[in-house]
């Protein structure tokens, strides 16, 4: 974190065995995409930031390391959302779990108290699978329902490169077993 500024988000993340088994079904489920988002890439966004300062990432995770209090928890992805203003297509869990809830509301907290504005919005929970999506896709063959463990709470910095924008996890903290 040596730049200045940068564009961080707060996210859940599956585990490695998830992101494979969600990038197989959606090249099995639907034809190809313009631009689908890469396995290595998912998350599920608890909280979007935008550009923060070195000051204000320290008051984030002095607030967060005093405040969090959140055992792991289970999440099922289990239906299908599209967004026809940002093109997204995407899947989410129909129950929002209430550590999920809790942490949401924690993490809003934690911009408050260190002068990051964010955006007042209702949070739906999802994991964006792709972008540019320009019509709604046909029903899938196969319906979502991937559950995982959640074990962590990821601050990622989202970067643009030649080949697209890549997140980089910055900081993570553990949740309790
Ligand atoms: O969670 P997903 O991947 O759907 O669209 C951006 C991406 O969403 C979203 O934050 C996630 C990580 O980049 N995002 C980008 N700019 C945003 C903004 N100004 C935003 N979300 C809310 N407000």
């Amino acid at each position: 974190f040596r730049r200045i500024r940068c564009v961080v988000f707060f996210a859940l993340t599956p585990p490695p065995s998830i992101k494979l088994a969600i990038d197989a079904w959606r090249d099995k489920a639907f034809p190809s995409f313009t631009s689908p988002v890469k396995a290595n890439n998912f998350h599920i966004t608890l909280a979007f930031l935008g550009q923060i300062t070195e000051a204000q990432l320290d008051s984030l995770s002095q607030y967060i390391e005093g405040h969090l209090k959140i055992k792991s928890f289970p999440l099922t992805l289990d239906y299908l959302g599209y967004w026809s203003k940002p093109k997204a297509l995407w899947i989410g869990n129909a129950v929002v779990p209430q550590p999920q809830r809790d942490l949401v509301e924690l993490l809003h907290k934690a911009a408050l108290q260190s002068g990051v504005s964010m955006q007042k919005r209702d949070y739906i929970s999802h994991l964006t699978l792709a972008r540019k999506c320009l019509d709604n896709p046909p029903a899938p063959l196969i319906e979502p329902d991937f559950t995982f463990k959640n074990t962590e709470l990821t601050l990622y910095e989202s970067i643009s490169t030649d080949h697209g924008v890549m997140y980089r996890p910055l900081i993570e903290w553990p949740f309790a077993p």
